[in-house]
């Protein structure tokens, strides 16, 4: 039989293995398109494409889905991400003239 103990080192001292550090990822969140009657569509893809760097055709098909469904997805990003991107884009719409909203949820 070995004699070989794992819990003492070379010297016999007792062997402490260090703690991994215990990272966990951060909570991810969903930025998100609400529907309504008045932002014109153009303005919605222009977001899209500006804020959330999606090509013309990709940010038309969100653009469509917030459109027929009511709500979409515009990415997923971390909380501090998340809420930038929502202020930028409700004050970008304000200083335009358009009541679009934009609003985050843990994804
Ligand atoms: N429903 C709007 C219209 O008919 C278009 C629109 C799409 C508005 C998406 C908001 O998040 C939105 N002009």
């Amino acid at each position: 039989m070995s004699d070989i103990d794992p819990s003492k080192d070379d010297d016999g001292d007792l062997a402490v293995e260090e703690a991994k550090p215990q990272l966990k990822k951060p909570p991810l969140y969903k930025v998100i398109l609400l529907n309504d009657d008045f932002t014109p569509m153009d303005f919605v893809v222009e977001i899209l494409t500006e804020f959330f760097n999606m090509g013309y055709e990709k940010a038309t098909q969100v653009m469509l889905q917030v459109h027929y469904e009511g709500v979409g997805v515009c990415g997923t990003y971390t909380k501090d991400v998340a809420e930038t991107k929502v202020f930028i884009v409700n004050d970008y719409s304000r200083e335009h003239g358009h009541p679009l909203m934009c609003a985050m949820e843990e994804a």
